[in-house]
């Protein structure tokens, strides 16, 4: 059994429902076991003025990160998403951010997810969920990857509630 921990992010169509939809599914994945605030986040390294909502959520689950992959990729086919376009806006995105205790590197998949560091969207949600978890490349925390990030976008904790 893994724990996992996931990214998820929307900037278009009802964001909220897309992330309780997602959600939803991916209790047909593994076992959810920790679920964090939702942010409104500045989106980042991508030329668009729609603003996204971010949330991590941690997942148990029997699947390594190339199956767990590719049952995100139908999940998010499931939810709506209409392109796969790398910094296209999405109406969904379920990323890996972090297998606990896992280094994992082919050719289309990067366990840490090779951005983690560097992105504040990722890291505050997170943050909130899994503190402490280590970073098994970088050897550092969650805690201390989120001190260290030197990208600045705004990051905004919502009153609104993902179960
Ligand atoms: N995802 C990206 C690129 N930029 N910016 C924000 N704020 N949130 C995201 O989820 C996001 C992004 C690539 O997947
Ligand atoms: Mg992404
Ligand atoms: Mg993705």
């Amino acid at each position: 059994m893994y724990r996992v921990y996931l990214g998820l992010g929307s900037n278009i169509g009802d964001k909220l429902t897309a992330l309780q939809g997602a959600v939803e599914l991916l209790r047909q994945v593994g076992r959810v076991v920790g679920i964090s605030s939702v942010y409104e986040t500045e989106p980042v390294g991508m030329d668009s003025a729609r603003s996204f909502y971010n949330m991590a959520i941690a997942l148990e689950t029997e699947l390594d990160p190339t199956n767990l992959m590719k049952s995100l990729k139908e999940l998010e086919g499931r939810l709506g998403r209409a392109n796969d376009t790398h910094l296209k806006d999405r109406e969904i995105d379920l990323d890996i951010l972090l297998y606990e205790g896992l280094y994992y590197e082919d050719d289309e998949l990067q366990v840490p997810h090779a951005a983690l560091g560097s992105r504040l969207f990722a890291l505050v949600p997170l943050h909130e969920i899994a503190p402490v978890v280590i970073h098994p490349l970088l050897g550092l925390s969650v805690a201390e990857l989120k001190k260290q990030c030197s990208e600045k976008a705004r990051v905004e904790r919502t009153s609104h509630r993902i179960s």
